[in-house]
């Protein structure tokens, strides 16, 4: 079944992966180039031999598609995985009087009394973001990332580009069209981007009355980002589908740099002996007219019994 291309992906890079260092200084096990497929018929794949965390996908998905770029939508859905990147706007103003949080990080996995003293601060920042509108205005904003790129691209003559309707319009009129892409990739952001988008760019794809997609992502942390990734673009996948009349088909997973941390490896051999169980399901509520009209309680997962968490590390 479909976990197998991801399991099987894992064990490749185990063994013939190169020793490379990387940005973090964690270290890595890295290949070039994989790809793998997932086919919508065999059930959505939210991999089984780990619970992935649905709701965060799902909140983080919506959020991109509202063109959304502040924080605090995630916040209030109890997501929390942006944080780092908007409390680094606080630590860094004027406005913070904390104890210094330079490189918290880093410094949060090795020093057990700064991760204290990071997680006080981390708390105060979110307590602050869900309280005090100004507060979230002024430093929930993370500017440059996928809700921007894919809602309201900046055009060179001024003006926006909306690649998420220009794309399902294209999808609907011209269903062969081979140009059906949508980029988050923008070389003149690149340069001031904390972190330039991992997925990058991509494709749809129709055939057979089965609309498919496939993206391209650059950098792939093989046990923390991938299976929210595959997971996300599924449902990406799925709505795509239901909103243009087509059966969702396959989608296509091309990996760049694809990577296993070093501090996962035992993560991963865990994770390697489980059985799978079979897929969920995908539940859309069938009267969302709208891509961007789906809220949290339109989409839902069923029959999901996958084996327990398997806690790692962050590289950050
Ligand atoms: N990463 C993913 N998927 C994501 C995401 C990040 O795998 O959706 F946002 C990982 C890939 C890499 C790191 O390990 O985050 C980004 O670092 P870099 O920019 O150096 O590639």
């Amino acid at each position: 079944q479909n976990e197998q291309a991801y399991l099987d992906t894992l064990q490749n890079i185990l063994e013939t992966g190169a020793v490379k260092t990387d940005r973090t200084g964690t270290g890595t096990h890295s290949v070039l180039g994989r790809q793998m497929r997932f086919d919508m018929a065999e059930g959505f794949p939210l991999l089984t031999t780990k619970r992935v965390p649905f709701k965060l996908i799902k909140s983080e998905l919506l959020w991109f598609l509202q063109g959304n770029t502040n924080i605090k939508f995630l916040l209030e859905n109890n997501n929390h995985i942006w944080d780092e990147w908007a409390f680094k706007n606080w630590i860094e103003s004027d406005g913070y009087d904390g104890p210094d949080m330079t490189d918290f990080g880093r410094r949060a996995l090795v020093d057990e009394e700064f991760a204290a003293a990071y997680d006080e601060q981390h708390q105060i920042f979110v307590d602050k973001m869900l309280s005090d509108d100004a507060f979230a205005a002024e430093f929930g904003e993370l500017g440059d990332v996928y809700g921007a790129q894919w809602r309201h691209w900046k055009k060179v003559q001024g003006g926006f580009i909306d690649q998420i309707q220009d794309v399902i319009d294209q999808i609907k009129v011209h269903p062969d069209s081979r140009r059906l892409i949508v980029t988050a990739w923008n070389p003149e952001a690149v340069p001031t981007q904390a972190l330039p988008p991992c997925h990058a760019l991509f494709q749809f794809y129709v055939a057979d009355g089965k609309i498919s997609l496939q993206l391209y992502q650059r950098s792939a942390d093989m046990f923390l980002g991938v299976p929210f990734n595959i997971a996300s673009y599924s449902l990406l996948l799925h709505m795509v589908a239901a909103q243009t009349g087509y059966e969702a088909g396959e989608f296509v997973h091309t990996l760049g740099d694809a990577h296993i941390y070093n501090n996962h490896i035992e993560q991963v051999q865990e994770q390697l002996s489980r059985p799978m169980a079979d897929l969920p399901e995908l539940w859309l509520n069938p009267e969302v007219t709208s891509i961007f009209d789906y809220t949290m309680d339109d989409i839902k997962i069923k029959n999901y019994h996958p084996a327990k968490t398997i806690k790692a590390p962050v590289a950050v």
